[in-house]
């Protein structure tokens, strides 16, 4: 019989002197699963039954302390001891127990180190309570302690934004009672567990903890969240629940909190928001394992070009400088250059204004920024991202230039939204070297990037651009060629069925309010309104030539347009636009040209229900994304969801279209499809891959594992 090795254990214990030594080793990120519970526990126990040990000292191996429970236990049945419990354990222990925090002390990790008795952190700890993020509450005794330790003032935004702090906020505000002098947290907790037993600290249990005595402070605090959280979280579940647990955490002994807390998270775990988060973040980490990026090794990017100081270009530009690297913008000439400066200023200035980057950081940053107006300039970057007007002869153009001055092995990248790359590809000497970059509006703001993959670039290019994207801290999704890619693709079909509702009857006011209760947080035609209702028109007209002549086609755009009615740059678009006001107001006017623009179609108007709408236009965007996925253009499911997740504005707690398709049913879908098909069979013909899926029996999940 060959000798198998014992499987590594997620927790082990050592006495280093009077002090047992408990280390969480469950890599990659020492969550929380049933085997390092049990083994924190069984720790304890030896901790309380060896009189040797006088004090217990926890802490991460790697390079997080605890990153949190394990989001991949969510959902399945429970094993014991629940988190909770081993909290309790802790906090009760008869003998000190000091956590030693590096890295990620996150969710249930935080809790553990609230349980214990006293905390240190190194430099570069990140402190939080997340859970809100994946639409669940801390329900380890989080929203019980951490309301007692650090006041409900400071709890409550801990929870409710999900956003860590950093050790010396933290030690600010009594999260912890020590930052290390050095980064070795091993030494630096020996030290301080050593200092605590010559001061004969006692057991000093956190549920004790008198932060919530005040209790005219505390309240005012929970009534402000409670209003606060009412307004801004659109539909979902825990942030209420958070607020109610610490209510509850003020007015009721700890026990009974923690049973209260319990059965709030519970309700949050069953939830099917809980579900589509946790989807959502598991998505975005798949995303970037590109299977270029298992192949093939990036090249190295030490500098960057930027083709264009418009919007796009100057927006890009900002990402790469805040990514640290020297970007060269090329202009035509002197005054379109120095206004492509100007815009990357503006965005410095803006920040700067509002205090978050100071001037000496700006001129910093500016110090890596150069400008020509001759190509020649990017002879030696590593890799050129183009940003010109959206023209294939114009972007032809700049490629020759590029194929001419760039160095052997640049990264020639397009920031096109809809253009064929391959066509761009095929007109250089070096096609292996041409990818899609598309960015979003505002570039150095939206999260999302697409990764358009040309038929001739190489394995290595496209590696390259993950690890780019992983250096601006974008969520790359990989997408294949064709007009409009994954998401503007998705989108001028989901914007149509929209047109299509408010011809057939809805107005434009009602479509808005119908989507944005379903969790966006604009409806399409407040976009518009933003973004400029003549970028699209001018595309319409470009288009109008090759438009099928019999697919159905809404003109009421285009009669805004022909007034000049924009949108809010114009004070009057699909809304109204006071001075100076973002939100706009229906108008009258507006309407009327929508009820002449249906009797000149024919249309005799019909009401919709918001739950109507949104049936549509969710159908609309489902069926398009599932042709995507079907033509290989995404390759999966989670792609789109991570696309439109991050791009497109859809909310997170919907887990994105193609997870949201799962909960309602593939079957029942399909049959709305088909239904609407009767009524438009060029615009609603069902995807191939959902009647495939439902003759099968199975949903877009399941073709989640399989890129
Ligand atoms: C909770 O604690 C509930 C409690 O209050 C109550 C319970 C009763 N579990 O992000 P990365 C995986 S809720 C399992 O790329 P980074 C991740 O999927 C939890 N796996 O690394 C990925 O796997 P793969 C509250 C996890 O260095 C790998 O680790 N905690 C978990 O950029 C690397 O992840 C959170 O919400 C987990 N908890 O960032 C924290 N976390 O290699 C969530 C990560 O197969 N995590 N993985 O793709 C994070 O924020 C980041 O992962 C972290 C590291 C900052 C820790």
């Amino acid at each position: 019989m060959t000798p198998t090795a014992a499987p590594a254990l997620p927790v082990t214990h050592e006495l280093r002197g009077n002090i047992l030594l408990v280390t969480v080793d469950n890599p990659p990120v020492n969550a929380l699963g049933v085997d390092v519970r049990r083994g924190l526990v069984a720790a304890i126990d030896v901790a309380e039954a060896n009189p040797a040990v006088r004090a217990v000292l926890i802490v991460g191996a790697g390079r997080n302390f605890i990153a949190g429970a394990d989001i991949r236990e969510f959902g399945k049945p429970p094993q014991m001891p629940t988190l909770p419990d081993v909290c309790n354990r802790l906090e009760t222990c008869g003998k000190p127990v000091v956590v030693a925090i590096h890295g990620a002390a996150l969710g249930g990790g935080l809790e553990i180190a609230l349980a214990s008795h006293y905390r240190i952190a190194v430099a570069g700890a990140k402190l939080g309570l997340p859970e809100v993020l994946l639409g669940l509450l801390p329900g380890a005794g989080g929203t019980q302690r951490a309301p007692r330790l650090i006041g409900a003032g400071a709890a409550l935004p801990l929870m409710l934004s999900g956003k860590p702090i950093g050790e010396q906020e933290a030690l600010k505000i009594g999260l912890i009672d020590r930052v290390g002098q050095s980064d070795d947290v091993l030494a630096e907790g020996l030290a301080y567990v050593q200092q605590l037993l010559v001061d004969h600290a006692p057991v000093r249990r956190t549920r004790d903890a008198q932060a919530l005595a005040d209790q005219a402070t505390s309240t005012a605090a929970v009534t402000a969240a409670r209003a606060d959280t009412a307004k801004k979280s659109r539909g979902l579940l825990s942030p209420l629940k958070i607020v109610d647990c610490v209510e509850a955490a003020l007015n009721l002994p700890f026990d009974e909190g923690m049973r209260f807390e319990r059965k709030q998270f519970l309700e949050c775990l069953d939830s099917p928001q809980r579900a589509a988060l946790v989807h959502a973040f598991h998505a975005e980490r798949e995303v970037q394992k590109a299977p270029e990026t298992r192949r093939a090794q990036p090249r190295p990017i030490g500098s960057a070009g930027v083709v264009g100081g418009g919007t796009m270009g100057a927006g890009i530009a900002v990402a790469l400088l805040d990514a640290g690297l020297p970007v060269t913008m090329i202009e035509r000439d002197d005054e379109s250059l120095a206004r492509g400066r100007a815009h990357v200023e503006k965005v410095y200035d803006g920040l700067i204004a509002k205090g978050r980057l100071t001037s000496d950081a700006k001129a910093k940053k500016l110090a890596r920024f150069i400008g020509s107006t001759s190509y020649d300039a990017l002879a030696d970057v590593d890799i050129v991202i183009e940003a010109v007007f959206e023209d294939m002869a114009v972007k032809q153009a700049v490629f020759a230039e590029l194929d001419r001055v760039c160095k052997q092995g640049a990264v020639l990248a397009t920031n096109t939204s809809y253009l064929d790359i391959d066509a761009i590809a095929a007109s250089i000497s070096r096609p292996q070297d041409v990818i899609g970059l598309h960015f979003f509006s505002p570039a150095h703001i939206m999260k999302l990037l697409e990764v358009v993959v040309p038929a001739r670039v190489s394995a290595d290019v496209v590696a390259t651009a993950f690890d780019l994207a992983k250096k601006l801290r974008k969520v790359p999704v990989r997408a294949g060629v064709c007009d409009g890619f994954i998401g503007n693709r998705m989108l001028a079909v989901y914007r149509a069925a929209a047109d299509h509702l408010m011809e057939d009857g809805a107005s434009p006011y009602q479509i808005d309010k119908a989507v944005r209760e379903f969790g966006f947080p604009m409806g399409p035609y407040q976009v518009i309104d933003l973004a400029g209702g003549d970028i699209g028109w001018a595309t319409r007209k470009r288009r109008a030539a090759t438009r099928n002549p019999d697919a159905r086609y809404v003109q009421i755009p285009d009669r805004l347009c022909e007034r000049g009615w924009f949108g809010q740059k114009t004070a009057r678009g699909f809304y109204r636009y006071d001075e100076g006001k973002r939100a706009g107001t229906p108008d009258p006017d507006v309407e009327a040209i929508i009820v002449t623009e249906r009797e000149r179609a024919g249309v005799t108007p019909r009401t919709f229900s918001d739950e109507q709408i949104v049936r549509r236009y969710l159908a609309a965007m489902i069926n398009e994304g599932a042709n995507v996925i079907h033509e290989r253009i995404a390759l999966r499911p989670l792609d789109v969801d991570v696309t439109l997740i991050n791009g497109f504005g859809f909310p997170a707690h919907r887990g994105g279209p193609m997870h949201y398709a799962d909960t309602i049913g593939l079957p029942a879908l399909l049959a709305d499809i088909r239904e609407f098909e009767k009524q438009d069979p060029l615009f609603w013909k069902p995807s191939p891959l959902l009647v495939e899926l439902v003759e099968r029996g199975e949903t877009l999940a399941s073709l989640n594992q399989s890129a």
